[in-house]
């Protein structure tokens, strides 16, 4: 007698008669079509299903293809072969995840099943997409911006790695004049700045230059680029104002008032900044308004001997102007 043609059917119920012969088969898939994991989460773990019959012994084919998601970059490609047991249901794709430092939004890549042995057939969901979401933020400044007063020495300019840090990454500096000047404000700096695995911070020093002028408040900006093992983040530039600190030479009051018999009239100039180092003068002179040089006091205006000098250390007060009292009302009553 001629054999009768066997079938292997998953979840079928198929009728072919009493000569037919039908085995149930093991269907083989995922457990779902679309897995989501962290970029930090170390491998993607992706369950395989073994639904139906689980008496025999069967395997199916498994390998990774690039979606967004490029194998070397965002996670390591894996294939094989996997083996059910008699009376094995699941099984498990380990694929590794690479941490990196770029930022680039979430990713995916893909899993496929094919090539089941005799006794199993594929499922419904043999391609799963496997997402990846981003951890990074990018290397950046740490803030921005930075004020900092002339006197201040040096400023210290932070630059952090966002990510997770497991890799090394590099990434350069570069300082720019705007309002201020290099050389005479602050002294410039261009370097790169290289991050070892989990560090996350690195700061920049940055010298100021202190003088003894009153001037406007001066900015200058410092500027990352060319990152390698990372990605520049929102604050890829940082400026930095220098505060002026220098209120130049000013009287210390607006006004005076004396009596006429005072003798002089001690009025108190300001260097006004700190620098008491130098030796620095200005010129004083004085001009009638309703008191007359000559009569109510003796001017010292276009007197140009009488320039303020500051020597090294001392005080910052200097100044005086001699006042007539020379009862004049009296006299011509
Ligand atoms: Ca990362
Ligand atoms: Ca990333
Ligand atoms: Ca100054």
């Amino acid at each position: 007698m001629k054999a009768k043609p066997c079938y292997w059917a998953a979840a079928l119920t198929v009728s072919l008669g009493t000569a037919a012969c039908v085995q149930a088969a093991s269907t083989i898939q995922f457990s779902a079509t679309s897995y989501t994991f962290a970029e930090s989460a170390g491998f993607a773990t992706i369950t395989v299903q073994r639904l139906s019959d689980p008496s025999t012994t069967v395997s199916v084919d498994y390998a990774t293809a690039d979606g967004t998601a490029t194998n070397g970059l965002k996670y390591t490609a894996v294939s094989g072969t996997l083996a059910f047991g008699a009376s094995e249901t699941n099984k498990t794709i380990e694929v590794p995840i690479l941490n990196n430092g770029f930022v680039e939004g979430t990713k995916f890549f893909r899993v496929i099943l094919s090539n089941p042995t005799v006794g199993a057939v594929l499922g419904a969901r043999t391609n799963a997409t496997v997402r990846i979401t981003d951890n990074d933020v990018g290397v950046q400044f740490q803030f921005s911006p930075y004020s900092v007063t002339e006197d201040t020495g040096t400023v210290l300019i932070g630059v952090v790695r966002g990510d997770d840090g497991m890799l090394p990454a590099t990434v350069d500096f570069a300082t720019a004049d705007l309002s201020a000047t290099n050389g005479l404000d602050y002294t410039g700096a261009t370097n790169r700045l290289s991050f070892a695995p989990q560090e996350r911070l690195k700061l920049i020093s940055v010298p100021i230059l202190n003088n003894s002028l009153k001037q406007p408040n001066r900015i200058f900006r410092v500027t990352l680029a060319n990152p390698e093992g990372a990605s520049l983040g929102f604050q890829k530039t940082a400026t930095v104002t220098i505060v002026d600190n220098d209120q130049g030479f000013q009287f210390e009051f607006a006004s005076y008032t004396i009596t006429e018999d005072a003798g002089a009239a001690l009025i108190t100039v300001l260097r006004g900044t700190d620098d008491t180092n130098s030796t620095v003068t200005v010129d004083v002179a004085t001009a009638d308004v309703t008191a007359t040089n000559g009569l109510d006091y003796s001017g010292i205006t276009n007197r140009t001997n009488q320039k303020l000098s500051r020597g090294p250390k001392q005080p910052d007060r200097w100044g005086r102007s001699r006042v007539a009292n020379n009862g004049h009302h009296h006299h011509c009553g």
